[in-house]
């Protein structure tokens, strides 16, 4: 038998075994095992087969690591037609996520049944495909068309009391799979059961599949296989045999396994789980963490302190009035509602954290026996050092001393400690309990076991780490500044902001540029550019100063009801400000500018091969580790369209001799800002992408 899939024989039953870990994916070797584990049990005679999984999961789902290689016998919809068609009664018994093609081969079975922690799903359109094997065709049988959709077109995982009023399984049982498999096998043998395959039930009751399918695409911002796999359930209503169906389902399947955009999702699933891998944290131990410090409650501090509240952590929450610490708790209390209200908290937990987790203080010597303390105050670098003075004086040896700073230069402050070893940044993104982002910015003078504990942190509170080095803006922040410059300078040139907004959210992002200013408030940008322009900017820098004009007006955005939008009250979409184009219109007269066109195309290639450029430039300098950083940080900071995979597979997906020849033909106009990356060029020049680089590491 195969190594990946036991078989032993109880009585009259045989049981197959998926011993595949860490998911008991299933690859070439688990679906030969399967087969031969079904032709075996037949060829001896036995009556009835047991699959379940060993470890931690049922079958989560086909070997993604094989995609786009050359497929292997048996694919995964032949094996599930054998299990399906076998004269001896099949049952899967599920436990852990039973996902993708796992569901499929348990719906390929006679009868499920499942522990209560169970969880199953069809979450392929996640990686830009649709389900391949019978999904689409056996899930709407079972559950009808509108359930199956409700699963397939979001990818959502179903706990397993759901699945069974769903008609998904057929039996719930608290208990060991294995066992639990075997008593209800019995059971159906001795209750002379009949087989009950699904493709022979009947087909399932059609829908208003044209409506459905617009509703979903539009949903979708970009993304198809949701919108695909409306057609392929609509196959199973309306194919005229099941076999028809799976035909069906399956030249879709393959269309979209050829896409680019299951390329850029299947990057970003892997990117995300190698992102906290870092070579140079093998072996390092992180410091132990149960209390943590968070100086400054405003809303950054209340999220960072909310979210360590969420992950079990005992939080001192240091302000620096008790009028100030009470605001901060009712921020906190805010943010737990709103998380008992998504069903992330219940609410004797919520009232448990407030009363007996968070402790308020407005003196320092509160402090002094947490694990970790990260400040959230104001951003100023002389403030901050102020803090850290303090820090540095009443934590106890090994603590960790953490900034939440998103600009300010880490190895300055530091520096202002007896023990910059200890010292690291760790920038959330706002609102702090719920971005996945976490940059971990790594000092000159950073311990490596402190490294290891921020993204030991990080895991707890369920983020998504990225390792940065110190410069203006990290990763995320840096890049931003980039192609928000470029943005500004297709406004002077003849392009509105709204149009630049349109064209980008049509390319795939939540919320255009000018849009997300308003959100976060315009004034945050301005003394952004005041701070660069006192810093010194290059006089071949274009600056802008019609943006200033707006924040002079008052317009800050959503928080004032006015910016580059109007916002009417409630209402979350605003609508164009008239006054922003006639700043805009006398800033280019002042510059002699003469406006000109610019397509919904040009705006996205410049916009996008700006971010590209100066990505390429912080993993040339190392500021990001490797390419794929650079890639989860925008995808899940800066609502990067997740079916691109980041802009740096976008750019692979693009070619980057086309990216580099954009660069010189605009670096004509404006040398200094299309200025290529070394990076970019040595790449080109090399004849490689960037995901060389990623395999590389
Ligand atoms: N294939 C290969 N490797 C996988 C995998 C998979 N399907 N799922 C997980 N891994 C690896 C993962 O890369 C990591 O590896 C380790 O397992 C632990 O994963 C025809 C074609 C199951 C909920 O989409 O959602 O079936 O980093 O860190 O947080 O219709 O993994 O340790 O080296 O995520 O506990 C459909 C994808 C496939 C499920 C567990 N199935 N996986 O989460 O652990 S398409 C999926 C998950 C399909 C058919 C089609 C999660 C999980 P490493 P992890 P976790």
């Amino acid at each position: 038998m195969s190594q990946v899939i036991g078989y032993e024989r109880e009585g009259d039953i045989a049981v197959l075994s998926a011993q595949n870990p860490p998911v008991n994916a299933l690859g070439v070797h688990v679906r030969r095992g399967l087969m031969a584990g079904i032709e075996r049990a037949e060829s001896e005679g036995a009556k009835a087969v047991l699959i379940y999984g060993q470890g931690r999961t049922y079958f989560a789902g086909a070997d993604i690591r094989e995609f786009g290689k050359p497929p292997q016998d048996p694919s995964l919809p032949v094996l599930c037609d054998r299990i399906e068609a076998s004269p001896l009664l099949v049952v899967s018994a599920l436990h852990g996520t039973a996902l993708g093609g796992g569901l499929e081969v348990a719906l390929s079975c006679h009868y499920r049944i499942a522990v209560p922690s169970a969880k199953v799903g069809l979450p392929e359109v996640n990686l830009g495909i649709i389900p391949g094997a019978g999904g689409t065709q056996r899930l709407p049988r079972v559950a009808g068309v509108d359930a199956a959709l409700g699963m397939i077109t979001t990818g959502r995982h179903v706990r397993a009391s759901e699945a069974l009023e769903m008609g998904v399984l057929d039996k719930v049982e608290d208990g060991d799979p294995r066992e639990i498999g075997l008593t209800y096998v019995r059971d159906l043998l001795e209750a002379d059961a009949p087989r009950r395959p699904v493709c022979d039930m009947a087909r399932p009751t059609p829908i208003d599949f044209d409506a459905t399918y617009d509703a979903v695409l539009k949903k979708g911002r970009g993304q198809l296989s949701p919108a695909i796999a409306v057609r392929a359930v609509q196959a199973s209503c309306e194919a005229e045999n099941f076999a028809a169906g799976q035909a069906r389902e399956r030249e879709l399947f393959l269309e979209l396994m050829a896409s680019d955009q299951r390329k850029g999702l299947i990057h970003a699933f892997f990117s995300e789980r190698a992102v906290s891998k870092l070579p140079e944290l093998q072996g390092i131990e992180p410091r132990d963490l149960d209390r943590i410090g968070v100086i400054g409650g405003g809303t950054m501090g209340a999220g960072i302190a909310t979210s360590a509240l969420l992950a079990g952590f005992r939080v001192v929450l240091l302000e620096m009035t008790q009028e100030a610490a009470h605001a901060a708790k009712d921020r906190i209390a805010s943010n737990l509602a709103g998380a008992v209200k998504r069903g992330k908290l219940s609410p004797e937990n919520q009232e448990d954290i407030l009363k007996n987790k968070l402790i308020l203080a407005t003196d320092y010597g509160a402090l002094s026996g947490v694990d970790l303390a990260i400040e959230a105050v104001f951003e100023d670098i002389e403030v901050k050092k102020q803090v850290f003075a303090q820090l540095d004086a009443v934590c106890k040896n090994g603590t960790v001393l953490a900034t939440n700073t998103s600009y300010l230069d880490i190895n300055e402050i530091a520096g202002s400690t007896g023990r910059p070893g200890d010292v690291i940044g760790l920038h959330f993104f706002s609102p702090a309990h719920v971005m996945k982002l976490l940059e971990i910015v790594v000092a000159d003078q950073t311990a490596p076991d402190v490294v290891a504990t921020g993204f030991a942190l990080g895991k707890r509170l369920g983020k998504v780490s990225v390792r940065a080095g110190v410069c203006d803006g990290f990763i995320g922040n840096r890049i931003l500044s980039a192609y928000r410059t470029c943005a500004d300078h297709m406004v002077l040139d003849g392009a509105s902001p709204f149009q630049i907004d349109t064209a980008l959210t049509r390319f795939g992002f939540a919320m255009g540029p000018f849009a997300v200013y308003d959100l976060a408030g315009l004034d945050i940008g301005w003394a952004a550019r005041k701070r660069k322009r006192a810093a010194g900017l290059d006089p071949r820098a274009r600056d802008s100063f019609y943006a200033d004009k707006l924040c002079e007006a008052g317009y800050l955005g959503q928080k004032t009801g006015k910016g580059y939008y109007i916002y009417e009250k409630g209402k979350r979409e605003g609508e164009p400000n008239p006054e922003v184009m006639p700043l805009i219109e006398t800033e280019r007269a002042a510059r002699g500018i003469s406006p000109r066109a610019f397509t919904d195309e040009e705006i996205v290639r410049r916009y996008m091969v700006a971010m590209v450029n100066e990505a390429a430039r912080v993993v040339g300098e190392g500021i990001a580790r490797r390419p794929l950083d650079v890639d989860v940080t925008l995808l899940y900071g800066y609502g990067f369209p997740c079916y691109w995979g980041g802009p740096l597979k976008w750019a692979d997906l693009q070619g980057l001799p086309k990216v580099l020849d954009d660069i010189d033909t605009w670096s004509e106009e404006d040398a200094y800002f299309w200025k290529p990356a070394p990076l970019l060029v040595q790449l080109v020049a090399d004849g490689r992408g960037f995901d060389d680089l990623n395999k590389e590491s």
